[in-house]
């Protein structure tokens, strides 16, 4: 089976218009035919090939009938019968099935119709027997089987039908010579039959293409159900405004972090910052003034604080920021701590309540190597008690306190 592609939201507004489409058509426009062809008929042949098995049986024993119906002909009907009509059953079999690539739309299986149509018919033509009119209606059983039991596209089914209800009137008219009532009551049988079947065949490919559709709109909408589910996600775990990871991630991430390192045997650190005067900011400029800030604060911790995979930059809420720094030293954190600050300092975003003259920050740092019984909570306490610390050292600055 060729490899089923899978639909994208591209082919939404074409598969939309298929399930709208009037009732006479009955096909695919261009792309879309083709991947229904691809995906079902495969599927069909496995379903229709012992069909053929069983009519090819069914067809063998009518031979008993040639016999007893035709017995002055009857192994002209037999060698028809077993040298033609087998073979052409074995050769549709493998075209059907085992050739699928060229033959699969259903031409081998129209062929065989006819042929089997024809060469049912002909021995009746050059019979002389008293049973021939009982002997005809027999053929009608090939088209029901085509229409019905092969998966024959609905198309080819109804040129098959018409040129067989060609063939059958022909037979009973002029090949058999019925009187005209006969003829009629023949005629409608035959016609009701093929009526019918054909009835039932656009049916079942007409339920088999909705199918096909809604099972490809599904899909995509499986699919977008799904990248939606990320998406969200993805916000869930975010704070809105500054983009940073947000509380409910941080309690998600960080006690996995802290298991690790101690698995690891590998220091951990903790950043608490916090900006200084921050009320007095948001009461001169605004709050809105004062978001720009936090923004700006969390490029500044993306940017200098944040450059292993592992570390988080979490937006704790309010104005307050926690950074955690996997598999790195007190020394090393205080460190990246001061270039957040030197950093935010040396933006110069005027302050012109804070002493400082300019916008910034209080860092405090708790790192070490995490034991066992210690709890997660205990470095974010320490690292908020270290920031205490900074601020009452004059804020714009650095505390630590080793674990
Ligand atoms: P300190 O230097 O001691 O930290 O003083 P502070 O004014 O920064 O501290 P405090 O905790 O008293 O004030 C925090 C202020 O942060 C209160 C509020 O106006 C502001 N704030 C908290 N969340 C937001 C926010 O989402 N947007 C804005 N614009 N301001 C916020
Ligand atoms: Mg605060
Ligand atoms: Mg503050």
């Amino acid at each position: 089976m060729a490899e089923v592609l899978k639909w994208t939201e591209d082919s939404e507004p074409e598969l939309r218009e298929a399930l709208a489409r009037p009732w006479w058509k009955l096909r695919f426009n261009g792309e879309l035919e083709r991947r229904f062809d691809e995906r079902v008929a495969p599927i069909q042949a496995k379903d229709a090939r012992n069909n053929y098995f069983l009519a090819m049986f069914f067809c063998n024993v009518f031979a008993i009938a040639d016999y007893r119906f035709l017995p002055d002909v009857y192994l002209i009907a037999w060698v028809l019968r077993f040298a033609v009509i087998t073979p052409m059953f074995m050769i549709t079999i493998w075209a059907e099935f085992y050739a699928r690539q060229s033959f699969r739309r259903g031409w081998a299986t129209l062929v065989l119709m006819l042929v089997t149509t024809a060469a049912l018919t002909y021995p009746l033509l050059i019979s002389n027997s008293h049973d021939l009119v009982h002997y005809h209606v027999g053929v009608i059983v090939v088209v029901l089987f085509s229409n019905l039991l092969t998966d024959l596209r609905f198309a080819l089914a109804l040129v098959g039908s018409v040129v067989f209800m060609i063939m059958y009137m022909l037979e009973l008219t002029v090949g058999l010579d019925l009187p005209s009532h006969l003829v009629g009551n023949y005629g409608m049988v035959s016609m009701s039959v093929v009526a019918l079947s054909l009835v039932a065949s656009y049916r079942r490919e007409r339920h088999l293409r909705t199918v096909f559709v809604m099972l490809a709109l599904l899909d995509i909408a499986e699919q977008r159900q799904t990248e939606a589910n990320a998406r969200l996600r993805t916000l869930a775990a975010q704070d809105p405004l500054t983009g940073l990871a947000n509380r409910r991630r941080f309690d998600e991430e960080y006690p996995r972090l802290w298991k690790e390192a101690i698995r690891q045997s590998q220091p951990m650190s903790v950043l608490f910052i916090d900006l200084d005067r921050f009320k007095a900011y948001n009461d001169t400029y605004g709050h809105s003034s004062g978001d720009d800030i936090l923004e700006r604060l969390a490029d500044v911790l993306r940017e200098k604080a944040t450059r292993r995979p592992l570390d988080l930059a979490v937006r704790n809420g309010g104005e307050e920021f926690l950074v955690v720094l996997p598999d790195t030293t007190i020394d090393v954190a205080v460190a990246i701590a001061q270039r957040l600050v030197d950093a935010l300092s040396a933006l110069a975003i005027p302050h012109e309540r804070s002493s400082y003259g300019v916008v910034t920050a209080s860092v405090g740092v708790a790192g070490g190597l995490p034991r066992a019984e210690q709890s997660p909570q205990d470095f974010v306490e320490q690292a908020d008690a270290a920031m205490y610390k900074a601020k009452e050292n004059g804020r714009n600055r650095v505390e630590s306190i080793a674990l």
